[in-house]
């Protein structure tokens, strides 16, 4: 009744923001992602029936705050009368800081809950599973590009490319190591209710995600850069028009998208996406990296750089 398993984070190059039922987690759009590599989550999943309730650590460090999410994931996969878990998370990346955490910890996390209760789900029903609690999540099942369906009353995942099939790199600029001051979840919410943009944002989306699809299948990086670009600046519109605003960026942030275009200027295939975090994410051909990891890290207010290449979906890594 023990299992690991691994997910990588994924960044969204046609964002989801914003749901259709809050109460189900559905999204209001479709969205397309690119799940990364050297970054992960490893979450052990441990079930004792001699525990009186779910315990949860994080990087060694017992944890309250995600529990509740976490329990509601375990009682998601396996039932409510499921024994009690051991749950240890350990990420290799800051936490809540824009970087998709919660996407690697939660398709993880239904894959070493259902390993260790047997096993038998396919990746469909764990993307289901996972995505009822955060929506990134469902993408990060599967690796290389990746769409996420909205289909008839439950989501869908489908690989549009394998990681190896187009092998991009991705620099992030790390402008802020702190957890930001709002969650996702509750900013999609304000921006569903108050932004003037919302309604457009969502009737646009299909609009980007046959660009990106597209682009894609063609493996046209300037045409999926454009449509990217466009597509994140488009979300944090909204955000900005919303009331309360949300503004994720600091001024590192806005430092580092003038270094990617400047760059672009100069003939470099990059471009840049920005979450619900401070972090500017540059994709870049492999033989661009040097040049835009020499710009990004002596851009004013950058704090560190991670790179990575494209990566496969979540696995179990151990079984007892
Ligand atoms: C995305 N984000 O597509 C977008 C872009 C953040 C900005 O998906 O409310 O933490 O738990 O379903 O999964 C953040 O989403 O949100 C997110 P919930 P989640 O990657």
């Amino acid at each position: 009744m023990r299992a690991t398993a691994r997910a990588q984070p994924n960044i969204a190059l046609i964002k989801y923001w914003g749901k259709r039922d809050v109460s189900r987690n559905l999204p209001a759009a479709g969205s397309i992602s690119i799940t990364l590599d050297e970054l992960y989550t490893s979450m052990c999943v441990e079930f004792d029936a001699a525990l009186p309730s779910d315990v949860l650590t994080i990087n060694g460090v017992e944890d309250v705050s995600m529990l509740p999410r976490i329990s509601r994931c375990l009682d998601a996969t396996l039932g409510e009368h499921r024994d009690a878990a051991r749950v240890s998370s350990d990420c290799n990346f800051p936490i809540a800081a824009g970087l998709a955490s919660s996407a690697s910890a939660f398709a993880a996390l239904v894959v070493a809950a259902d390993a260790a209760a047997g096993g038998g789900r396919d990746a469909a029903a764990l993307a289901s599973l996972a995505g009822s609690i955060s929506g990134s999540a469902a993408r990060s099942l599967i690796g290389g590009f990746v769409e996420l369906q909205n289909v008839g009353d439950d989501i869908r995942i489908r690989k549009l490319c394998a990681a190896a099939d187009w092998p991009l790199r991705v620099v992030v600029a790390v402008t802020q190591t702190e957890p930001k001051p709002l969650g996702s979840g509750d900013a999609m919410e304000i921006s569903r209710k108050t932004s003037p943009f919302y309604s457009l944002w969502i009737e646009q989306q299909e609009h980007d995600l046959a660009a990106a699809r597209a682009a894609i299948a063609a493996r046209d990086f300037a045409a999926l850069g454009t449509v990217a670009e466009h597509n994140c600046l488009k979300m944090h519109s909204v955000m900005w028009a919303s009331r309360p605003p949300t503004i994720y960026w600091n001024s590192a942030t806005l430092e580092c998208m003038h270094t990617v275009r400047k760059l672009r200027s100069e003939g470099i295939d990059v471009f840049f996406t920005i979450d619900a975090g401070p972090q500017v994410k540059a994709v870049c051909t492999p033989d661009a990296e040097p040049r835009v990891r020499r710009a990004l890290v002596t851009t004013p207010g950058v704090r560190e750089l991670m790179a990575t290449g494209l990566g496969g979906g979540a696995v179990v890594v151990a079984h007892e």
